[in-house]
């Protein structure tokens, strides 16, 4: 069981789950979520007005480099535009009048649009939901908008060392969520960070990086290496006595992206065993086996998730929160 707080009747039990997954995986977002769900007051939306800001300046910086790289025309009228991002991704100042017409019309760019088709069928650029960001630019810098829920999920900033956040359900339990950072050097700190009443660690993939190669590794796919993390992780002190849970996610992005051609002659040639149809289930599950292959504890738990998905979450987290709790009961003999 996790920690009695409290006597009498009313037992107050916390259970504490790490998010683990290499960085951009959601890791993050699946943590807004569930502080939106419980209301969590530590949430404060403007703060995110400049993050979204900068988003879109990164976003469409990375798209003017894979332009340039890929020698696809930016159209003479927009190269004024185009440096002015770099110019402002480089040494950050915002909003400045008519920056909207430098975000739309370098974004209806032709040239630009081929790097935004390229970056989602062969990268995974940054930004993952620049598409949507960049159509609220206006917005954002218009100081009477009120950020939404949404476009504080489809935004990006990089964590660093870890953040807790505590919730408490109707019926009195404390779960204590700790979201840390993905990146290598933020990956050495996991095992020093993980609380000794730790129940699970909920370990995040994203799907649709099976294609995309990894600037740590680049002889690796970043989903070979999200394996390789989660085969350490499993096998390591620190971790190996505590249950782990799989959410595969960007179902959405890994949807679009095996419904393309390109995308599934990709799928197929890093799976060349793989025989089955384009749907996000089958070929899910087949993502979903190499990361079995490295638990030979028990049964894995697997989720397929969209951490943009308000109410999948809800869901799933409900379950995972389940879960959790049968197994407590059963361990402590209560079931
Ligand atoms: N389309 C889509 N975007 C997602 C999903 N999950 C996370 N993102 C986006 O991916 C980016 C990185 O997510 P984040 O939670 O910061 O990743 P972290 O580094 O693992 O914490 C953010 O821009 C999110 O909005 C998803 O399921 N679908
Ligand atoms: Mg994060």
């Amino acid at each position: 069981m996790g920690l009695c707080y409290g006597g009498g009747t009313k037992k107050i039990i916390a259970y504490t789950i790490i998010i683990l997954g290499p960085a951009g995986s959601g890791k993050s977002t699946f943590t807004k979520q569930v502080k939106m769900l419980h209301s969590c007051n530590n949430l404060e939306l403007e703060e995110y007005r400049t993050v979204l800001q900068k988003n879109v300046i990164s976003g469409l910086a990375e798209l003017i480099k894979i332009a340039e790289i890929n020698a696809y025309p930016i159209n003479s009228t927009n190269l004024k535009y185009a440096r002015r991002i770099l110019d402002l991704e480089a040494n950050f100042e915002y909003p400045e009048n008519g920056m909207d017409k430098v975000v739309n019309d370098l974004w209806m760019d032709n040239a630009i649009q081929e790097a935004w088709k390229k970056a989602n069928l062969e990268m995974s650029i940054q930004v993952t939901n620049l598409d949507f960001l960049v159509k609220k630019i206006s917005d954002y810098n218009n100081v009477n908008y009120v950020l939404t829920k949404e476009d504080i999920l489809c935004s990006r900033l990089r964590t660093t060392g870890y953040t807790t956040t505590e919730i408490t359900t109707e019926n009195n339990q404390i779960w204590k969520l700790i979201d840390v950072g993905g990146q290598k050097r933020e990956r050495e700190k996991w095992f020093s960070i993980v609380p000794k009443d730790t129940k699970a660690y909920i370990f995040f993939v994203a799907l649709d990086e099976y294609n995309t190669f990894s600037i740590e590794d680049p002889n690796i796919t970043k989903l070979q290496l999200a394996v390789n993390i989660f085969g350490e992780t499993v096998n390591s002190a620190e971790f190996g006595s505590i249950c782990p849970i799989v959410f595969f996610n960007k179902t959405d992005k890994f949807k679009e992206k095996i419904s393309s051609e390109k995308g599934w002659v990709e799928f197929q040639k890093h799976f060349p065993d793989y025989k089955g149809d384009a749907t996000v289930e089958n070929a899910g599950n087949r993502i979903s086996k190499e990361f079995v292959k490295k638990f030979d504890k028990g049964n894995l738990q697997v989720y397929f998730t969209c951490a943009l998905d308000t109410e999948m979450m809800k869901t799933i987290f409900e379950l995972v929160q389940k879960y959790l709790l049968i197994q407590s009961f059963e361990a402590s003999g209560l079931f």
